[in-house]
């Protein structure tokens, strides 16, 4: 992973710790956010941005305390409105180069309405959303992605409710980049985290995070060495759905998925993914997805799809008009981001 950024528009040679602040991270010891905070850092200075057109935007949470760790400008904001603030933000400066940090409490229950159409525009954003399957900074309520029966302070009894797929959700609602990682691969986070950063629209990304004080090993199937290589599929593009060590692949029956035993097939037999084809990126989300009916739990890592929609470019034009009447407004908008930015200036 190439660490260095030849030219960041000011000829600085920027490097990980360039893009870390002085503040002390407070979140507790072991927990999955700190492996996020590392990737990110590390892939920034790669992304050939200056510092001073990168924000960081952030709802409430504990993984919303991640723009203090940046160096760079940023905000944490109001518990679910990371995606309205991004929008906006966006619509009106679409030079700079805007990450949402948010959790799965925070956007996909009281923020959902808001990513949805963060997602259905397509501004050329980042979104990452944290998904340790609880409200953390509030002590363990259950949230939008615990599974049914999960029990939580909230739900003494196990919880009645059907979880969210983040990613059909995503899909849904017309993403254009649309994946999933895990916290403790943190290779594939950074690849990830670079092609979601390359691709021109709203890139959204699921990382599972593990919080090892109120749900800690939520996602052991996929991080236990044991279980890990029979319950993860890296999904490659014009590869066949191979996992296991190469034992086990995925084949097409009609429209359903079937996981094979490869001592009976070849690859060529397999199912090959196209990062492209959005009706197979739903069956995949949809068919792997954990359900009491079918009882299966293979995740999927890596992107599902990866279509070129068309960014949000019309605001630009209503941007003019945006500013003209409402200059003062937009103004005192954009001074509290940029106010509350922790650039530290060399
Ligand atoms: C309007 C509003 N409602 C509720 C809260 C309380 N609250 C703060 S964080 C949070 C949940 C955060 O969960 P999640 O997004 O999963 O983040 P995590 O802490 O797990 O990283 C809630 C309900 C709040 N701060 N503001
Ligand atoms: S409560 Fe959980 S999510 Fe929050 S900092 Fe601690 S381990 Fe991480």
């Amino acid at each position: 992973m190439q660490t260095k950024n030849k030219s960041n528009g000011h000829g600085e040679n920027l490097v990980a710790k360039d893009f870390a602040t002085d503040q002390d991270v407070r979140w507790c010891p072991g927990c999955g956010d700190y492996s996020i905070l590392k990737q990110i850092q590390t892939i920034l200075p790669s992304i050939n941005v200056p510092r001073e057109n990168i924000v960081f935007i952030s709802g409430i949470g504990c993984s919303s305390r991640f723009p203090y760790y940046m160096n760079t400008y940023g905000m944490h904001s109001i518990h679910g409105r990371a995606g309205a603030i991004v929008s906006g933000l966006k619509s009106v400066n679409p030079d700079l180069d805007i990450w949402m940090i948010t959790g799965d409490g925070d956007s996909l229950s009281i923020g959902g309405n808001h990513l949805i159409h963060l997602l259905r525009r397509n501004f050329n954003v980042n979104i990452v959303l944290f998904n340790n399957q609880i409200y953390g900074l509030t002590k363990g309520q259950y949230s939008p992605t615990s599974p049914k029966g999960q029990v939580s302070k909230s739900t003494p009894f196990g919880s009645v409710d059907r979880p969210f797929n983040p990613i059909t959700l995503a899909l849904g609602s017309e993403g254009t980049f649309v994946a999933r990682a895990i916290d403790r691969n943190p290779i594939h986070l950074r690849e990830i985290l670079s092609a979601a950063h390359d691709h021109n629209g709203a890139s959204f990304i699921e990382i599972y995070q593990n919080c090892n004080v109120f749900n800690d090993g939520a996602f052991e199937e996929f991080t236990d060495k044991s279980l890990k290589d029979k319950n993860t599929l890296y999904l490659e593009n014009g590869r066949p759905l191979l996992f296991d060590n190469e034992s086990k692949g995925i084949v097409l029956d009609g429209f359903k998925p079937v996981i094979v035993d490869m001592d009976s097939y070849s690859p060529d037999d397999c199912w090959i993914h196209d990062d492209e084809d959005k009706i197979k990126a739903s069956i995949l989300a949809e068919f792997f997805d954990y359900t009491e009916e079918r009882g299966n739990y293979l995740v999927l890592l890596e992107y599902f799809i990866k279509i070129r929609g068309i960014p949000m470019s019309r605001y630009s034009r209503i941007r003019s008009t945006f500013i003209n009447l409402k200059e003062k407004l937009i103004w005192i908008h954009c001074s509290v981001v940029i106010t509350s930015g922790k650039l530290n200036k060399a």
